[in-house]
C-alpha cells in the first residue's frame, strides 16, 4: 500500500523537463544548505532565497511559512501605507540622480524597483495564493517605482535603479497580471536592442536574461498587442542566441553565476530540450556547484537547477508539494596554518581625484583570510592609515567607501575589485580568498 502511494505520488509529479538529470541528490542538497541559512534568525529575510524555496523540488513547509512571515514583517511595514500617504508625509521624494551633497532621506527615497519586484513574486509563489487585497498598495508603490525609473532613462539614459531592477519590475508586474504601460516596456527593448545592458566591469547577461524573461512573461500572459508581443518574441530569441553565440568554452554564459538566469531564459521559453547550448550549462552548472556558497549566490542558482523559470511563479501547483527538504548547515572553510602577505592597491582614475594610485602597501593577514579581513587588517598596519565602509546587502557586505571617498550609486560610481594585473573579481570582498603574494586593486570605476 505504502510502495503504492510513493508510485502514485511520483506519477502525480510531473517530472520538470528541463531539470538536471541524474543530479536531483546534488541539487537537493543545495536547496538543503540554502534551507539551513534561510533559518538563521540573524540573517536578514530576502525575497529571493524564498522564491529559490517555493520554487523548488521538495520543501519544508512550516520553514517556508515562516520566513514568508519574516519577510511579510520586513515589506509589510515598508509598504503597507498607501503611496498617497507617503506622498503626503514626506512632500514628493527628489530623486536628482545628479545630487552630490549626502542626503540620508534622499537615499532613502531612491526607487527599490527590484526588492519590492522579487517580493511580489515571492506573494506569487505562496501555497495558497494570498488575499490579493493588501498587495494592491505594494503593487502601486511597485508601478510608481518603475515610472520613477522609466522617467529617469529618458532624463539620464538609463534608469535610477538598473536595468536589472527595471526588467525585474516588469517581470513581477506581469506575473501578477498588471498591465504596463507600452512606453514603458518599449524603452526596455529599446535598450536591449542597443546593447545598454552592460557596465565596466561587469557582464550584461543577468540582465539580459532578466529582461527576455519580462519580454516572455508579457506574451505568454497576452498582456500586451499582437504587435508588440511579435517584437517580444524576436527579442527573446534574439537574446537566446546571443547568449548562444557567447557561451563560452567552459559551457558559462557570462560567468558562472549569471549562468543560471541564462538557462531560465531557455526554460522559460521551452527551448530547454533543443538547445544543445542549455544542456552545456547545466553540466558546468553542476560541475561547480561548489561557487555557490552564499544565500543570494544559492538562490539565483537554485531555480534553473530544479528547471524552473520565475514564470513558473505564474501557475504554482500548490497540491503537489512534497514536504520533506531538511535543513542542513553549511562546514566552516578549512582552517589553514601560517600567515600571507598581499599588496593592497587603491586606485582613484577620474579627472577629479588628487591621485591616480591613493595607496599601494603589503599587508599581512592569517592565511585563508578573506579580502574583508586583509581590508581589516590594513587599518591596523599603517602608516598610511586605510580606512573604509561596507554596507550590509543581500549579497553580503557591499565596499562603498575606501580612504574617505564614498562611490555614490547616484553618481553610478562603485569601488570595483580586481586582482593584478586587471581581472575584476567574480566574488564580494567577504567571499574572495587572495592567495599568498596577490596584488588586490580597489578602484573607483564607473558603470
Ligand atoms: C547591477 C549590479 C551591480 C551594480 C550595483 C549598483 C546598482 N545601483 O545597481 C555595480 C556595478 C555597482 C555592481 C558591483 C559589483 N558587483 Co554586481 N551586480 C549587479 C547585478 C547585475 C544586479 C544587482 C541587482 O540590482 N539586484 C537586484 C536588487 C533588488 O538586489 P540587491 O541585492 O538589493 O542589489 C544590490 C546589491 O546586490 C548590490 N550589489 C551589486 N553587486 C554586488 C556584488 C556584491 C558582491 C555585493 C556584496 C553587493 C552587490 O547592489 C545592488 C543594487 O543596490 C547583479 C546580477 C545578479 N545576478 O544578481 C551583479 C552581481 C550581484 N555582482 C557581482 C559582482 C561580482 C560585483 C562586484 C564584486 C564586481 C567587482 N569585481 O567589483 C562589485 C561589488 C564590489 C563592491 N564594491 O563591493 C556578482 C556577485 C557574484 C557573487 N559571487 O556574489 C553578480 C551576481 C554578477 C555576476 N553574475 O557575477 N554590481
Amino acid at each position: 500500500m505504502w510502495l503504492l502511494l510513493v508510485l502514485l505520488q511520483a506519477a502525480l509529479l510531473p517530472a520538470q523537463p528541463c531539470e538536471a538529470p541524474g543530479e536531483a541528490a546534488a541539487v537537493r542538497g543545495l536547496s538543503a544548505r540554502l534551507l539551513g541559512l534561510a533559518g538563521d534568525p540573524a540573517r536578514d529575510p530576502d525575497p529571493s532565497v524564498y522564491l529559490a524555496l517555493r520554487l523548488a523540488g521538495d520543501h519544508d513547509l512550516r520553514g517556508e511559512e515562516r520566513y514568508l512571515a519574516r519577510l511579510r514583517d520586513a515589506f509589510q511595514r515598508r509598504y503597507g501605507r498607501s503611496l498617497q500617504a507617503a506622498d503626503q508625509l514626506h512632500g514628493h521624494p527628489q530623486w536628482d540622480a545628479a545630487a552630490t551633497e549626502q542626503n540620508a532621506s534622499a537615499e532613502a527615497e531612491w526607487p527599490e524597483t527590484g526588492r519590492l519586484a522579487l517580493y511580489l513574486l515571492g506573494l506569487r509563489a505562496t501555497c495558497p495564493p494570498p488575499d490579493p487585497g493588501p498587495q494592491r498598495s505594494l503593487v502601486t508603490w511597485l508601478k510608481y517605482y518603475l515610472e520613477e525609473d522609466w522617467a529617469g532613462s529618458r532624463r539620464h539614459g538609463h534608469p535610477l535603479t538598473s536595468y536589472y531592477q527595471y526588467s525585474l519590475g516588469v517581470l513581477a508586474l506581469c506575473v501578477h497580471r498588471k498591465r504596463v504601460r507600452e512606453e514603458v516596456i518599449r524603452r526596455l527593448l529599446a535598450a536591449e536592442h542597443h546593447g545598454r545592458f552592460g557596465h565596466a566591469g561587469g557582464s550584461a547577461v543577468d540582465t539580459q536574461a532578466v529582461a527576455a524573461l519580462a519580454f516572455a512573461c508579457l506574451e505568454r500572459e497576452r498582456l500586451v498587442g499582437a504587435r508588440l508581443a511579435a517584437e517580444l518574441r524576436a527579442a527573446a530569441r534574439g537574446v537566446r542566441r546571443r547568449m548562444v553565440e557567447a557561451q563560452g568554452p567552459d559551457g558559462f554564459f557570462g560567468n558562472v553565476y549569471s549562468t543560471p538566469w541564462a538557462m531560465q531564459v531557455f526554460i522559460a521559453t521551452n527551448t530547454c530540450q533543443t538547445q544543445p547550448a542549455y544542456g552545456r550549462a547545466m553540466a558546468a552548472l553542476l560541475e561547480n556547484l561548489d561557487a555557490f556558497t552564499t544565500a543570494a549566490t544559492m538562490a539565483q542558482a537554485l531555480p534553473a537547477l530544479h528547471g524552473r523559470s520565475y514564470l513558473d511563479i505564474a501557475s504554482m501547483r500548490c497540491q503537489e508539494e512534497p514536504d520533506t527538504l531538511m535543513p542542513v548547515s553549511a562546514e566552516p572553510p578549512p582552517e589553514m596554518l601560517g600567515d600571507m602577505t598581499v599588496r593592497l592597491v587603491v586606485e582613484c582614475p577620474q579627472q577629479w581625484c588628487p591621485q591616480r594610485r591613493l595607496y599601494d602597501r603589503p599587508v599581512s593577514a592569517p592565511a585563508g583570510s578573506s579580502l574583508l579581513d586583509v581590508l581589516r587588517a590594513a587599518t591596523t598596519q599603517g602608516p598610511p592609515n586605510f580606512t573604509f565602509v561596507t554596507q550590509d546587502t543581500p549579497q553580503g557586505p557591499f565596499l562603498s567607501r575606501v580612504l574617505g571617498l564614498e562611490a555614490r550609486q547616484q553618481q553610478r560610481r562603485y569601488w570595483q575589485l580586481l586582482t593584478a594585473p586587471d581581472t575584476s573579481l567574480q566574488m564580494g570582498v567577504a567571499d574572495y580568498r587572495p592567495e599568498d603574494g596577490e596584488t588586490l586593486i580597489l578602484r573607483l570605476s564607473e558603470w
